[in-house]
């Protein structure tokens, strides 16, 4: 089966697949979209993801966009390693979680967002910054209750799944923004104990092959 991810070194929508391919031991291609280049918007790259955004995957030519979508797909084509566990609200708790990072933070702190906030309503620096801060600290203040509640080393219970894909992501992009992580030691612990994990090591936006080290 081919697959290619079409994404960017310091998305981190992009990067929760990267997670998910490597756990599900699956090889794929990449290819990058500057997105400080603005080339996620090209016509070219359109044509395959209709929202214009990163991620988008090919499977066998077949484009599919939305990082859940495809961390869905992925979970349903290769069962193994399990990413959900198997008792349907077991599963939903995960997916819960995993949207609160994808729906309920992400959307918000998106690239074009923080662009429209800066260049049709004026904020400053220091506005963007608090913005940031407040979505992802609301977010992150719910995720640490419930790792509280259900984690046992990961998000839910004793493995990886689709919440730690959205997690650990979410995490480098608040040390990209210097949001203060103290209040959430739970969180703080699965990330470093996916930094031992190989999966997750060559997901990690400085060591792919499009990482460049500029600030975007
Ligand atoms: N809901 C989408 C979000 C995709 C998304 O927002 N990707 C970001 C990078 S992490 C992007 O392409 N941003 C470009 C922009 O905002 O202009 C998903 O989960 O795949």
């Amino acid at each position: 089966m081919s697959i290619v991810l079409h994404g960017y070194w310091r998305s981190s929508a992009s990067y929760r697949v990267r997670i998910a391919l490597n756990l599900k031991r699956l090889c794929y291609e990449q290819v990058t979209h500057d997105l400080r280049r603005g080339e996620h918007g090209g016509a070219l790259y359109r044509a395959i993801a209709a929202n214009g955004l990163v991620p988008a995957i090919e499977v066998e030519g077949q484009p599919l966009t939305q990082s859940p979508a495809i961390l869905e797909w992925l979970e349903e084509s290769y069962p193994t390693p399990p990413l959900l566990p198997h008792d349907p609200m077991q599963r939903a708790l995960v997916r819960s979680m995993a949207l609160i990072i994808a729906c309920d933070i992400h959307p918000l702190n998106n690239l074009r967002v923080l662009k429209a906030l800066r260049s049709e309503f004026a904020a400053s620096e220091q506005a963007v910054q608090a913005w940031v801060g407040r979505w992802m600290g609301e977010g992150f203040a719910a995720l640490e209750r419930l790792v509280g509640e259900h984690g046992k080393g990961f998000c839910f219970a004793d493995s990886p799944t689709i919440a730690d894909c959205c997690l650990i992501p979410q995490i480098y992009n608040a040390r990209r923004f210097a949001i203060d992580l103290s209040a959430y030691p739970a969180l703080v612990a699965i990330d470093e104990r996916c930094k031992t994990i190989d999966a997750f090591v060559r997901a990690a936006p400085e060591v792919q092959p499009d990482a460049d080290g500029a600030a975007s």
